[in-house]
């Protein structure tokens, strides 16, 4: 029976004794012995009660287990979840409830945190280390090295990724197997990835960017990757010269712009370096073509639809655009007013679809409604224009969005909590620039009156309930916020206030 998701990208590598994951510290893994820890890890989802199609939630830290672990997922017909590992336990809970996960495996040293969460949610709960230690890893330890692959259907479940909205809480963006199954086939051939190539793999696999691009990818290729925990610029520099590609978010190249050991010959063994999940200023990509002779390759993406855009592999990798509309792709820039198509040249709404473009979101049919068109359309809140050559140009957001880093971070988020303090009568969060991060979080304040909001007792409720990545690096006291007519909180006037806040950053 097939599932064409497992076969295309894992079962399409057994047997192969050719190395898939290179670590830093020297060890290796083998396709076939990273496919004999993906089945044992079947088992063990199956003997915790695992059926196809329930939803698996995972907050571990990077590893070739955790890796596993979404093949295992896959093998089993398990809807994978991965968290943010940064993510607090408060957030933790929403993202188990809402979707109804039957399993949460989490890292042993977060187990005691995350033990009330999955009471609480009525689900089970089991550890993964990085080491591969943990309760889940001794369960699925003396089962045999092949599981019978579950059959799927294309258009079954294959992972949701929850991403946050402008308005309300997180929705669950479910993806099918052909969802992701097409976008990385497309994209392997768009980038011509082979068997010999060599990905340096330092991005978090909880996202689209890490799991489903770089990953995908290169398993569709048969290639290998140096997985890293993180980014770390000394590692990364040292193992440069075994690799041949790299994918990264904007703040990866702008710190190894800012090292002089990154050099031409430092790159002169990468034959790729691809950039996106935020914009790329068209200076770094001058000055990496200045310092190296190479071109980043930008694209463009989101949660909801994997990859969009490609700037080419042959021909102009233009500075300030993503390219064009990846291959089976159709892209359309419309009114946000009245959804009618805009001519070329033209400032819109950027709408995409394809076979790329998720299920809706989990449970929400109002939300999907609302962005994803009866037509196949979805609308990406992302404001943009086609050139006379055909490229794509994202020129703004026509949603309320700071992307730090890669991160993205809803300001509707942080407000509801800072509004909530006491002597807080009300709260905007904007994005400001910022050299390493792109963007990053201010929040301005406007006391209740007479009141004096105790900054310090804010920042520390702040860290109880989100992220580490969503803190406000600056929260500032103003009388008022700046409102239009109708009332509106002119965020815009607030940038433009503060957008040298981090100026020396
Ligand atoms: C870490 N910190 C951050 C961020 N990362 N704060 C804001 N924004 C961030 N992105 C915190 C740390 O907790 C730390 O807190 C402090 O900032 C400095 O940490 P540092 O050591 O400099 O950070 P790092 O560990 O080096 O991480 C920076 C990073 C990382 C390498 C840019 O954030 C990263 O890997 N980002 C990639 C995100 C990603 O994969 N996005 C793809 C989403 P303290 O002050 O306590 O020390 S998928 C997507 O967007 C779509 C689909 C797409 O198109 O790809
Ligand atoms: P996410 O919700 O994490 O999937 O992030 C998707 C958003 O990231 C998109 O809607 C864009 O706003 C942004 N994004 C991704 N790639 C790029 C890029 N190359 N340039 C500008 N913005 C990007």
């Amino acid at each position: 029976m097939a599932n064409p998701l497992y076969d295309r990208l894992f079962g399409a590598n057994a047997g192969k004794s050719t190395p898939f994951l290179l670590l830093a510290d020297g060890r290796s893994l083998s396709h076939s012995d990273f496919l004999a820890i993906a089945s044992r890890f079947a088992h063990a989802l199956v003997a915790a009660g695992l059926e196809p199609g329930d939803r698996l939630a995972v907050q571990i830290e990077k590893s070739p287990e955790a890796l596993a672990l979404y093949a295992a997922a896959v093998q089993a017909g398990v809807v994978f979840l991965p968290l943010n590992t940064g993510y607090t336990a408060d957030e933790v809970s929403y993202f188990v409830e809402n979707s109804g996960a039957k399993l949460l495996v989490c890292d042993p040293a977060r187990a005691e945190a995350l033990a009330p969460v999955a009471d609480a949610a009525g689900t089970g709960l089991l550890t993964l280390g990085s080491e591969g230690d943990g309760s889940f890893a001794e369960s699925a330890a003396g089962v045999p090295n092949a599981f019978d692959t579950v059959a799927r259907g294309e258009d079954d479940l294959a992972a949701f990724l929850y991403t946050s909205g402008t308005t309300g809480r997180s929705k669950g963006a479910m993806l099918t197997q052909a969802n992701l199954l097409s976008n990385c086939l497309t994209l392997a051939e768009e980038w011509r990835f082979t068997a010999e190539d060599v990905l340096l793999h330092a991005l978090p696999i909880f996202h689209t960017h890490g799991l489903f691009v770089a990953t995908n990818v290169t398993l569709a290729a048969g290639g290998a990757m140096i997985f890293l925990p993180r980014f770390d610029l000394d590692v990364i520099l040292e193992q440069m010269p075994r690799a041949t590609t790299m994918m990264g978010v904007p703040t990866f190249y702008t710190r190894l712009l800012g090292d002089p050991r990154f050099t031409a010959d430092a790159a002169a063994h990468m034959r790729l370096f691809i950039s996106g999940s935020a914009p790329l200023l068209a200076e770094t990509h001058r000055q990496f073509e200045g310092r190296t002779g190479q071109r980043i390759l930008e694209r463009y993406g989101m949660t909801e639809t994997n990859m969009n855009t490609s700037n080419p592999y042959d021909g102009e990798r233009r500075a300030g655009t993503v390219g064009f509309p990846l291959p089976g792709v159709e892209l359309r820039i419309t009114d946000p007013g009245n959804g009618a198509e805009l001519p070329q040249g033209e400032i819109g709404q950027i709408e995409v679809r394809g076979p790329n473009v998720f299920k809706g979101y989990w449970e929400m049919p109002e939300k999907t409604a609302a962005e994803l068109r009866e037509n196949g359309f979805f609308i990406t809140g992302d404001l943009g224009m086609v050139d006379s050559d055909g490229y794509v140009s994202i020129v703004g957001r026509g949603k309320d969005l700071i992307i730090s880093g890669g991160y993205n971070i809803y300001p509707k988020e942080i407000e509801a909590l800072l509004d909530d303090q006491p002597g807080v009568l009300e709260s905007a969060v904007i994005g400001v620039p910022h050299a390493d991060f792109g963007e990053t979080v201010l929040a301005v304040l406007v006391p209740e009156p007479g009141a004096s909001p105790d900054i310090a007792a804010i920042e520390a409720e702040v860290s109880t309930k989100l992220a580490r990545f969503k803190h406000p690096r600056r929260m500032v006291v103003a009388e008022s916020l700046p409102r239009n007519t109708m009332g509106k909180v002119q965020k815009n006037v607030l940038r433009d206030a503060y957008k040298d806040a981090f100026a020396e950053s």
